[in-house]
């Protein structure tokens, strides 16, 4: 589907990643992380949960309201593993197996409804009525994680019993939510709002599918629904549940043209964001685009930490003030999902490549360093110094990290190229191949790179009908980038942050850069980093670890720190290392922060003392930036 304010769309075809830097890790998901999640998430009672709903038991629910929809999200992601072409007979009967127990529960609860906490503790409070709590049962959550799990199920598999779970569900909401004479509900949790938007964009792309179900869809009832949850917060005065004003945790303070800053909880945040942006496309409605990206620009020029990570502060598990970005915040791996969600749908809707950026800085740094190399402990919290008392943790009493990781390496194939009207948008740089029916006919591509490690990145026209353009993005990271065409340098012509080609069958494209080790330093404003560096090399940021200093990871840095890189296939999965000079002439080791806390347990820190850079409160030349290169400022 290509929605009128939409810029560029997903690509239609199978995208192929075979990639030395990723496939290991992919590997690791799929073999142990996803298993480790469907295990964890049954030892904690889910399946019990539900299926004592089915069968009209009155135990006390185990474990948080939320956990249908973590299982949910869970299938989510493995739907999109098998999509990718992973081929998994245990997991499909595993994901049968449960779709057999939402069936039930459903049944038994009558409709669509499937919250196990809410039927086994608190029946007579759907939705946070009759004195319920909509902020903590989570009710419409967990249907808007069936709506994801039944949409992904069926796109990989085309099964469809899943579906018409989710179809059930929607139904039973869109009849009963929306404007008087209707229920004034909206989400406690915004996951609900973009999850129907797939649900919807399913039913639209496929209409012939709805005729072969046994469940019939309401479309339009669905579209009026998803925009009364976007549209119905910070509006009170029809509310029939409790509590009425859910205020800044939940974005419920304002209705959101009169929001102009990310605050709250930040998964709540980013996910209603996304649905914001959903909305703007699926209803062509470029003013409530922009308050979507007035959001944005406030997270991405104030909110956001070095490492991707987003919601500084502990309590309540929000955005901190602007610039507020201690380096032991809180920084829920969800909320970085979120951010993710709510960037990539801002680069098919503005399609700027800026977006991509975001997206990048995510997914190499908090993102990865969130499971570790083995695959089946997490972080929940992504702080960027530790004493050593942070470690990842084999399972959480809120385990709602896990299945987040799920979705978002399960669409990383997806996430690879766009399409628009002229050609294919290259948002992220991993290898392997593509066969993609575009507007322009059959295109078949083969990219090979060595990144993060190699600066070097090529793509193959291998088939292309018609003459095309070829648009590669142009990373933060990039160091003067030399670009060529058919091994020739290339004259640059940049549009929206993309590197433009016109190619034809045969041709290939590409870049190199040096790959240089470059000192980033945060915006003046941010306190705890003032007179500090943090270590890159191209989208990774880098720590230092106690294992490898002598146990010390608050130094300075010399001046003249002479920095070198090597290549250690031997260590932390192989990763390149960079040493370099103290102030003290001492030599120290810093490792991707994404490897951390992968061996002897001890302290970290990223943010480190740099001789020379003084504290400095003069913000010229840092206009809505919140980090840059310290080199670049040295060569001014
Ligand atoms: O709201 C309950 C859980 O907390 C959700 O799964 C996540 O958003 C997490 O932050
Ligand atoms: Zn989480």
């Amino acid at each position: 589907m290509h929605f009128p304010l939409e810029k560029n769309t997903f690509v239609n075809g199978t995208v192929r990643i075979r990639d030395d830097f990723w496939d290991p890790k992919l590997r690791t998901f799929f073999d142990v992380t996803l298993p480790d999640t469907f295990n964890k998430l049954e030892k904690d009672g889910e399946i019990e949960n539900l299926k004592d709903v089915a069968t009209g038991c009155r135990d006390t629910h185990r474990g948080n309201p939320w956990n249908d929809g973590l299982l949910m999200e869970t299938i989510r992601g493995a739907s999109d593993y098998l999509r990718r072409g992973e081929k998994s007979a245990e997991i499909e009967k595993r994901i049968d197996g449960y779709t057999e127990v939402f069936e039930q529960a459903q049944k038994a609860a009558g409709g669509g409804f499937i919250s196990s906490y809410t039927e086994l503790d608190r029946h007579d409070q759907r939705f946070g009525e009759n004195g319920g709590s909509i902020l903590w049962q989570h009710d419409l959550y967990n249907s808007g994680c069936l709506f994801e799990a039944g949409v992904h199920y069926y796109l990989a598999t085309r099964k469809t019993r899943l579906l018409c779970c989710a179809l059930r569900s929607a139904n039973e909401l869109a009849a009963l939510i929306g404007p008087p004479p209707k229920k004034w509900i909206v989400p406690g949790h915004e996951l609900p709002s973009y999850a129907l938007i797939e649900l919807i964009e399913l039913l639209e792309d496929e209409p012939g599918l709805l005729g072969t179900l046994p469940v019939k869809a309401d479309v339009e009832g669905y579209r009026a629904l998803v925009h009364f949850w976007i549209h119905g917060r910070g509006h009170y005065e029809n509310r029939t549940n409790h509590p009425q004003y859910m205020g800044e945790y939940s974005q419920d303070h304002a209705p959101i043209e009169a929001q102009f800053q990310a605050v709250g909880h930040a998964v709540r945040a980013t996910l209603y964001y996304t649905g914001v942006t959903r909305l703007a496309m699926l209803e062509n409605d470029p003013e409530l685009l922009k308050s979507a990206l007035r959001i944005y620009n406030n997270i991405v020029e104030r909110k956001l930490h070095v490492n991707g990570g987003i919601g500084a502060t502990h309590f309540e598990e929000k955005f901190g003030e602007d610039y507020d970005l201690v380096n032991s915040a809180y920084l829920e791996t969800c909320a970085t999902v979120g951010l993710i969600f709510f960037a990539e749908s801002l680069s098919r809707a503005a399609g700027d490549a800026r977006y991509f950026d975001t997206v990048e800085r995510g997914l190499y740094n908090l993102m990865l360093s969130s499971v570790t190399l083995q695959g089946d402990s997490y972080f929940y919290q992504n702080p960027l110094i530790s004493d050593g008392t942070a470690h990842h943790w084999a399972w959480h009493t809120c385990p709602c990290c896990p299945p987040m990781i799920h979705k978002t390496f399960g669409m990383l194939d997806r996430l690879i190229y766009a399409e628009d009207g002229d050609g294919i948008l290259v948002n992220l740089f991993i290898g392997g191949s593509a066969e993609l029916h575009t507007a322009r006919g059959k295109v078949r591509l083969v990219s090979e790179t060595g990144l993060p490690w190699k600066g070097c990145y090529r793509l193959t026209v291998e088939e292309a009908e018609q003459e095309l353009m070829l648009r590669l993005r142009v990373p933060f990271w990039a160091d003067g980038p030399s670009y060529t065409l058919n091994g020739a340098p290339m004259e640059t012509e940049i549009r929206d942050g993309y590197q433009v080609f016109r190619v034809t069958q045969g041709d290939v494209i590409g870049f190199t850069d040096l790959l240089p080790v470059r000192r980033v330093e945060a915006h003046p404003y941010v306190r705890p980093d003032q007179g500090r560096i943090a270590l890159s090399r191209g989208p990774l940021i880098y720590c230092v670890e106690g294992v490898d200093n002598h146990g010390e990871t608050d130094f300075t840095l010399s001046d003249t720190p002479e920095f070198r890189v090597e290549m250690r296939k031997d260590l932390l999965g192989g990763v390149a290392v960079i040493s370099g000079k103290r102030s003290d002439g001492e030599l120290f080791r810093a490792v991707p922060l994404y490897a951390w806390d992968n061996r002897l347990a001890g302290s970290m820190n990223v943010w480190l003392r740099q001789k020379g850079k003084a504290v400095d409160f003069d913000t010229a030349g840092w206009q809505r930036k919140l980090y840059r290169y310290y080199e670049e400022r040295i060569v001014k």
